[in-house]
């Protein structure tokens, strides 16, 4: 009886929903970063119409407020494909393959996403997904410790595994099904205030890496940030001293810019919290841990491969005029850096659209009468099509090292040797990772094939890209 299914779409909204709901309980600056995201958002509307229009056009402006994306760690290949299979649940597939150890972080990672553009405005709901890799980690001794320690925790309720089966049997859940399956996946990424280990091994762990004792020394992967979308991040950086949030020094991702590319974030450090160890006899010992922060983001433009390499080109130079990873010491000079160099990336949809650096829809303006060409570019010249910019749906690399480290510790840099295994990261996870390039394609060529179609009963001729 499928017509009793529920929607993915459906379930990972009332996901999102929920989630939110209890990062508020667990997080209160959270609360205090959407109140100023949505404050943020509504002065810029007002002062940018051209901004609000576009959004509309698009669609994006209905999905603004409940757009949010989060990060877990995992610890196992087995928790890792059990991840994905419930993802799978609310219609979210794995997209993209980040590496992070350059950055001296021992984890490689994807984004769990929906894909297809009218999913994407039902709920863009996105976790990025982290694995632990002890095998980076020297110390044999602790990396046995902590693969026994991880071995002997099931991060699921069996319900909510019982009722993923379900799912993958049936082909879909009810309604019934759908709710408690999303009350039941909710345990999974809850806080819990009480470690798994010892004391004293939560000091050895975290003496090898702090990220190695945030997933080890848990019952589960708690979510460590749920981040709202603005749209002036600037603004918002600026707003969040005046309410009491100390905000990380730099602005992750490319500068300021008139049409926004890709993604810019930033953060505030995370708190310390109080944690209950176990101790020998049931006598528990407490501490505290640094593990759950506030994220903000804005979002522009997703750039074709062409753009992307200038983007990471422009980067890099940015990069390395200043001595390391951007910081508080440096944090003026950085910017300044990366404005100059990327006064090198034309700052003009029509340029980046010409150029090929970025992904666009196409939409009909609505003009009647019969084109007398089928080509694109002058359908564009004699206004029967007009694009507005496909926005990026997915993270950045350097960018995701940037909130690691802020939040790990200036301090704590590793060394790990350039280690991107793309193939042992998806034997873990069960299946490959999909390519974000090809989804942003994909939609691109849907909206001119609507317009295809519109503009060929208007006119009778087929319109050629
Ligand atoms: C994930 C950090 C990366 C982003 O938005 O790039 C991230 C983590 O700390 O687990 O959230
Ligand atoms: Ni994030």
């Amino acid at each position: 009886m499928s017509q009793s299914f529920v929607n993915p779409d459906q379930i990972r909204a009332w996901f999102s929903r929920a989630m939110s709901d209890m990062y508020k309980q667990e997080v209160p600056l959270y609360d205090t970063l959407l109140d100023l995201v949505a404050q943020v958002n509504a002065k810029t509307m007002a002062e940018q119409p051209e901004l609000a229009a576009q959004l509309s056009r698009t669609g994006e402006i209905e999905r603004l407020d409940i757009e949010r994306h989060g990060a877990i760690r995992v610890g196992t290949p087995e928790e890792l494909s059990n991840m994905r299979r419930v993802f799978a649940v609310m219609g979210m597939q794995p997209v993209g393959y980040y590496d992070l150890s350059p950055a001296g972080v021992p984890v490689h990672s994807t984004a769990f996403r929906a894909t297809h553009e009218a999913a994407l405005q039902a709920s863009p709901f996105r976790v990025f997904t982290s694995l632990l890799r002890l095998e980076l980690i020297d110390d044999a001794g602790l990396r046995e410790k902590a693969a026994r320690i991880l071995a002997a925790r099931q991060i699921f309720t069996d319900r909510v595994l019982a009722l993923t089966a379900c799912f993958e049997t049936q082909g879909g859940l009810n309604e019934a099904d759908a709710r408690e399956f999303v009350a039941e996946a909710l345990h999974t990424f809850r806080w819990h205030s009480e470690s798994t280990v010892s004391l004293d091994d939560y000091r050895e762990l975290h003496g090898q890496h702090r990220l190695i004792a945030d997933v080890v020394a848990f019952k589960g992967p708690h979510i460590n940030h749920l981040t709202p979308r603005t749209l002036d991040i600037d603004e918002a950086q600026a707003e969040m001293p005046r309410r009491g949030v100390s905000a990380k020094a730099v602005i992750e991702g490319p500068p300021p810019r008139k049409c926004p590319i890709l993604l810019r974030q930033t953060s505030f450090k995370a708190l310390e919290e109080p944690v209950r160890f176990a101790g020998a006899d049931g006598v528990s010992s407490v501490g505290s841990h640094t593990a759950r922060f506030g994220e903000i983001e804005q979002r522009g433009v997703a750039l074709t491969r062409k753009g992307r390499a200038l983007y990471d080109q422009l980067l890099d130079l940015a990069r390395s005029r200043i001595s390391g990873a951007p910081n508080e010491g440096n944090a003026a000079a950085y910017m300044q850096n990366l404005q100059d160099c990327f006064a090198a990336f034309p700052d003009d949809y029509a340029q980046l659209h010409e150029q090929g650096l970025a992904y666009f829809r196409y939409f009909l303006t609505g003009k009647q009468g019969e084109p007398g060409t089928a080509d694109l570019h002058a359908l564009i010249a004699q206004g029967y099509i007009q694009f507005e910019p496909l926005v990026y749906e997915d993270f950045l690399p350097v960018s995701a090292a940037g909130i690691f480290q802020s939040n790990l510790g200036d301090k704590a840099q590793a060394e790990y040797a350039q280690n991107a295994s793309q193939v042992a990261f998806e034997q873990a996870l069960g299946a490959p990772v999909k390519d974000e390039l090809a989804l942003y394609e994909d939609t691109q060529a849907r909206s001119l094939a609507a317009c295809q179609q519109a503009l060929g009963a208007q006119a009778g001729s087929p319109v050629a890209a």
